[in-house]
């Protein structure tokens, strides 16, 4: 039996298609999700949609439509979006689903007889934006002339010009009065700090737990988990008259994938699925962003523990995307589509810039000119060239590579590259498996430089030297195509079949990446290629 690897993703909002930010999260854990499954693991891989969500029913009023057909439509494009970058998901999961709505109900109504959820009646205030609620201290004041921002001061008098307001979406949050039901996380703090205590790797970077610890050191409130007065989304079981507040709905879909399979069973054989995956939880890993942490750091494992499940290993989190070092929204006009820009410019590109350019904890602003420099530089040009030089030389020599012998000092070099490799990769460290393998890169055209193949090819005499220098750079090559073939699935494919490495798709797919990493291969370059990563014009 393999050893199984469940990650996810965020399930997004519909109230707009996914940007560029989004899309950073997916392929973030898509070649994780994809390199776990070619070292052996069994994957499985979730994502969509968050649909009980007020922002949702406001946008489909704005249009003039019904909410469900809204919800329709906006799923698929969603899903759309995900298909066309190939993110190789295996569950995908709408939280209108009745599957989801009757495993939601089922945990509540655990967390209910347990004595976690009681009822009150209170006065609060709620961000639509954030789909969360507010105290004084998130608010920031707004000045309505300057539309300057400041922090809450005492000594500020609030008046039409002065305004508190959402850091995130400078908007008044509404004022709420009702009947709700709340959820005990208070009870849970001791619990939540020995949990941290003995899972030290639970939140990656560290920046992000630290912040999180310091947070739940302070108090924790308990907070309400339902809407009196929204008529959509799932119905508390103990009472009707009560809508589950989305966030406690939306994170139990990562359990409601593995305890209630997809209900459509054509899907479910196509992706290999069993009747139930609870073998899957708890979950390896959640990627989400830092503006997301708290709720999967925070009220995740309490709302676990109170319904008796197990909390995943680790979530790993994002920095924040800017574009034009402004919040990516549709307000500002500066959305990047993800597919338009693939479209323009190649998913590869938008991979490697995404995956190399900077560190999982830093904020960044998303720069179309960087990205194509970095394309250019590491895939066309750093990779390009060995690829180059070693056919051309291969063709003339005219002659198969029938056991040729790895120089020495490249031998372990080789060796120390995959072991770190591998590491890092098993780390989600995925800037420094690609800045590892552009450096070895480096190292192999630095080491053709020094050995000149291209001169000693005119000796008849130094054939033998010749072509074991090139047999060394094959076969580095063939390593670091194996390594990059989680984030560049197509092009390496390509780069096989061009080797004469016919199978190796299929056997990675399978799971075979150690294997193939120790074969010992004959290659045969028969004819000249054209460049697969070609130059883009800044
Ligand atoms: O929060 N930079 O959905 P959401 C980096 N439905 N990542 C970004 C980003 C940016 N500018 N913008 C979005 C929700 N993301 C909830 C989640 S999960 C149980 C429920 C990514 O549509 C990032 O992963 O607002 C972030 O956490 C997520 O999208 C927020 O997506």
């Amino acid at each position: 039996m393999k050893d199984t690897f469940f990650i996810t993703t965020p399930i997004y909002y519909t109230n707009w298609v996914p940007h560029i930010g989004h899309a950073y999260s997916s392929i973030l854990a898509d070649v994780i999700a994809r390199y776990q499954k070619i070292s052996g693991k069994q994957v499985k891989f979730s994502t969509w949609v968050d649909e009980n969500s007020q922002k949702a029913i406001a946008s489909a009023e704005e249009l003039w439509m019904e909410t469900v057909s809204y919800l329709d439509m906006m799923a698929q494009k969603h899903k759309a979006v995900w298909d066309w970058l190939d993110i190789k998901y295996t569950d995908f999961i709408r939280t209108t689903e009745p599957r989801h709505h009757d495993f939601v109900r089922e945990v509540l109504q655990k967390s209910f007889d347990n004595g976690d959820i009681y009822e009150w009646e209170y006065e609060w205030m709620y961000c639509v934006g954030c789909e969360a609620f507010k105290k004084d201290d998130d608010l920031v004041y707004l000045n309505k002339t300057t539309w300057a921002t400041f922090p809450i001061d005492k000594k500020v008098v609030e008046s039409d010009n002065i305004i508190k307001v959402c850091p995130d979406h400078l908007k008044t949050p509404d004022k709420i009065k009702e009947k709700n039901y709340f959820f005990k996380l208070s009870k849970y703090q001791e619990f939540l700090e020995d949990f941290y205590r003995e899972n030290p790797d639970f939140i990656v970077p560290s920046e992000r737990y630290n912040e999180v610890k310091a947070f739940v050191k302070r108090w924790l409130d308990d907070f309400s988990i339902s809407r009196e007065t929204n008529k959509f989304g799932i119905r508390l079981p103990f009472d009707e008259t009560q809508v589950t507040y989305v966030w406690y709905d939306a994170l139990f879909n990562y359990l409601t994938v593995c305890d209630r399979p997809h209900p459509n069973p054509l899907l479910t054989k196509e992706r290999g699925q069993e009747q139930n995956d609870m073998k899957f939880w708890p979950a390896n890993l959640h990627v989400v962003a830092k503006d997301i942490i708290r709720f999967h750091a925070i009220y995740w494992p309490a709302m676990l523990e109170s319904a008796w499940y197990e909390i995943p290993k680790q979530i790993l989190t994002t920095g924040y995307l800017t574009v034009d070092w402004q919040k990516i929204s549709k307000s500002l006009w500066n959305v990047i589509d993800p597919v338009e820009f693939s479209e323009k410019y190649s998913k590869d590109l938008l991979t490697l810039y995404l995956l190399s350019s900077f560190n999982i904890w830093q904020d960044w602003d998303f720069d179309t000119k960087q990205a194509i420099l970095t394309y250019n530089a590491k895939l066309a040009n750093n990779l390009g060239n060995l690829v180059n030089r070693v056919v051309v030389l291969s063709l003339k020599m005219w002659t198969e590579w029938l056991n040729w012998i790895i120089d020495e000092e490249i031998k372990s070099k080789l060796d120390d590259y995959v072991y770190i490799f591998n590491h890092s990769a098993n780390d989600y460290n995925l800037k420094d498996t690609l800045d590892l393998s552009f450096k070895f890169l480096d190292d192999l055209n630095k080491f053709a430089d020094t050995k000149q193949p291209w001169q000693t090819i005119k000796e008849e005499s130094l054939q033998t030297e010749t072509s074991d220098v090139l047999y060394t750079i094959a076969e580095w090559l063939r390593q670091v195509w194996l390594n990059l073939y989680a984030f560049f699935p197509e092009k390496m494919s390509e780069m096989f079949i061009k080797l004469w490495l016919e199978n190796y798709s299929e056997s990675l797919e399978s799971g075979k990446l150690n294997e193939l990493r120790q074969k010992q291969e004959v290659f045969n370059i028969k004819e000249k290629w054209e460049a697969l990563f070609l130059r883009i014009d800044v």
